[in-house]
C-alpha cells in the first residue's frame, strides 16, 4: 500500500492551493535545517538567539498576513500554516512570530496612526526591531479589564505607571504596545526600549515555552509624548481584536506540535523492539497511535476550516474560542500520549515529545485559558455571560 503520511491522513493536503503549499514547504525547510537541529539546546539552556528574528523576517513570517508597510499580505490560510510548521518546531518560536505579527504589529496596523505605521511595521516586518504586547499584569490575567497599569495626560504627555507580568519578547522587544487604563478608557501606548523609567525583568525557572523570553514590565513615571498614544483604540475591544488574531495563528500551531509527537510516536513505534517484535505491532499501540492521528487530523481539518473562514471575513470570536480551545487540548492530549509510546526516552530533549508537552501546559493557559474559552463559546450558545 502506499505510504500514509500520519499528519495527513485525510489529504488535507489536496486542499491547499499551490501558493499555500509552497509557503508551509519553505517554512517546513526553515523549521527542519534551522530549528529542529538546535531547539532541544535552547530550551535546555532556556534561551532564544536574537539573530533568529531577522532570519524569521527574512522567511518572510513576521506579520506575513497585513497589508502593506513591508508585509507580505498574505491570506489567513497561508499564514496559519506557517504557525502550523513553526510550532511544529517549537511553541516558543510560533509564539516569537504570533506575539510580533499578531500582536504588536496588528496593534499599530489596525489601531496605529500613519506615523506610528511608518515607524515601526516595514522595521518589524523585516525583523530589525521586535515588539512585544503588554496586557497581562500580576493581578489581572483573565479578567484584563481589572488592569491597574494607568497613564494620565500632562500637557501634551502621558505619563504612564504599572508593571506587566508574563510578557513574550519583553526583554527583546525594542518597542512594546503596553495597554494602560485612562480617563477616556483603556488605551495603547507605544513604549521604546530604553524610554526613561521603562525597565523589564526576565522570568526565570519556567519549565515550559523556555526557546522564549517571557519578562516583567515595569512602568515607572514613564513620560511619553502624545504620539505614543496608538489613536483608534478607547476600550477592551482594543486588545481584544488582537488576541483574536494571535488565537487564529495558536489553533494552527497547537495542530503542528501535535503533529511532531504522532510523527515521533509512529517512528518509535515500528523502531523499538520488545517482546522480540516492535511495540508497533501490539493493539494498544495501535490504538494509541490511531487516536493520536485522528486528532491532528481533525485539528488541522478545523484549522483549515476556520482558516477558510478569515479569508471569507466570516470568522467570529467565538468560533476562534473553539478552536482555540479543542486544537490545544487535543494537542495536549497527543503529547501525553506519544510520551507514553517512548517509554523512558519520552521524557529526554533527545525526542521533541516531553518539549512539546510542557510547551503545550503555556498554551493551553496563554491567550485565554481553557476555561475561558469554554466560557465564550458557553456565553453564546445561551446568550448568559458566566464570567462575573
Ligand atoms: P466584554 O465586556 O465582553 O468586552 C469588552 C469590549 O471588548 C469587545 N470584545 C471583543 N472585541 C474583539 N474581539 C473579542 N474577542 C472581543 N471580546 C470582547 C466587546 O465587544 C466590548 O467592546 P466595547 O466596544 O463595547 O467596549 O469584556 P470582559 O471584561 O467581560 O472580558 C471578556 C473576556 C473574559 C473574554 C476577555 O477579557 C478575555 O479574553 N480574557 C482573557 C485574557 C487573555 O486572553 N489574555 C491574553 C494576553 S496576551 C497573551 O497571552 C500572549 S501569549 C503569547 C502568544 O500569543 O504566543
Ligand atoms: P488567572 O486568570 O489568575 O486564572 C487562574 C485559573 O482560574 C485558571 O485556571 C483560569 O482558567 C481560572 N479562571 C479565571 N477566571 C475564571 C472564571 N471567570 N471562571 C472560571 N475559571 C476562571 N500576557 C500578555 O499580555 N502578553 C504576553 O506576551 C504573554 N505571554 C505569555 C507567555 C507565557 C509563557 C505565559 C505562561 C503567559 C503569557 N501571558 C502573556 C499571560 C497569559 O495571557 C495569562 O497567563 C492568561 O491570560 C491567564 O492569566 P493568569 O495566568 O493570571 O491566570
Amino acid at each position: 500500500p502506499a505510504a500514509v503520511v500520519p499528519g495527513d491522513f485525510l489529504s488535507i493536503d489536496s486542499m491547499l492551493s499551490d501558493e499555500e503549499r509552497d509557503i508551509r514547504d519553505t517554512v517546513r525547510a526553515f523549521v527542519q535545517d534551522r530549528i529542529v537541529p538546535e531547539v532541544g539546546e535552547w530550551f535546555e539552556a532556556g534561551r532564544l538567539p536574537r539573530e533568529l528574528v531577522g532570519e524569521l523576517g527574512k522567511l518572510g513570517v513576521l506579520g506575513m498576513h497585513l497589508e502593506g508597510y513591508g508585509c507580505a499580505g498574505t491570506s489567513a490560510t497561508a499564514y496559519g500554516l506557517a504557525c502550523l510548521e513553526l510550532e511544529a518546531g517549537d511553541s516558543g518560536i510560533r509564539s516569537l512570530v504570533s506575539v510580533q505579527g499578531s500582536l504588536a504589529m496588528f496593534a499599530i496596523h489596525r489601531w496605529g496612526s500613519e506615523e506610528q505605521k511608518q515607524e515601526w511595521l516595514p522595521r518589524m516586518a523585516a525583523g530589525e526591531a521586535v515588539g512585544c504586547f503588554g496586557l497581562t499584569e500580576p493581578d489581572s490575567g483573565s479578567d484584563p479589564s481589572s488592569m491597574r497599569t494607568y497613564a494620565t495626560r500632562d500637557g501634551d504627555d502621558w505619563i504612564l505607571r504599572g508593571q506587566k507580568m508574563w510578557i513574550t519578547n519583553g526583554s527583546l522587544a525594542d518597542v512594546a504596545v503596553v495597554w494602560a487604563r485612562t480617563e477616556e478608557g483603556i488605551r495603547g501606548f507605544l513604549v521604546p526600549k530604553g524610554t526613561k523609567g521603562f525597565t523589564t525583568k526576565d522570568i526565570h525557572k519556567k519549565l515550559s515555552l523556555r526557546a522564549s523570553i517571557t519578562s516583567e514590565l515595569i512602568l515607572d513615571e514613564v513620560r511619553l509624548p502624545g504620539s505614543a498614544m496608538l489613536p483608534g483604540a478607547t476600550s477592551l475591544r482594543g486588545p481584544l481584536s488582537c488576541l483574536n488574531e494571535a488565537r487564529y495563528g495558536i489553533l494552527w500551531g497547537a495542530a503542528g506540535a501535535a503533529r511532531a509527537c504522532l510523527e515521533a510516536a509512529v517512528d518509535y513505534s515500528t523502531t523499538r523492539i520488545q517482546f522480540g517484535k516492535p511495540i508497533g505491532s501490539f493493539q494498544i499501540q495501535q490504538q494509541k497511535l490511531a487516536g493520536m492521528a485522528l486528532e491532528v487530523n481533525r485539528a488541522t481539518v478545523l484549522a483549515l476550516h476556520l482558516g477558510r473562514l478569515k479569508d471569507a471575513g466570516r470568522l467570529r470570536p467565538e468560533q476562534v474560542s473553539m478552536g482555540k480551545l479543542g486544537n490545544v487540548n487535543s494537542a495536549l492530549e497527543v503529547a501525553r500520549t506519544a510520551r507514553q509510546v517512548l517509554g523512558a526516552n519520552g521524557i529526554t530533549l533527545e525526542y521533541p515529545v516531553i518539549r512539546h508537552m510542557n510547551n503545550l501546559e503555556s498554551v493551553v493557559t496563554y491567550e485565554g485559558t481553557a476555561d475561558v474559552h469554554a466560557l465564550v463559546i458557553g456565553g453564546a450558545l445561551t446568550g448568559i455571560d458566566a464570567f462575573r
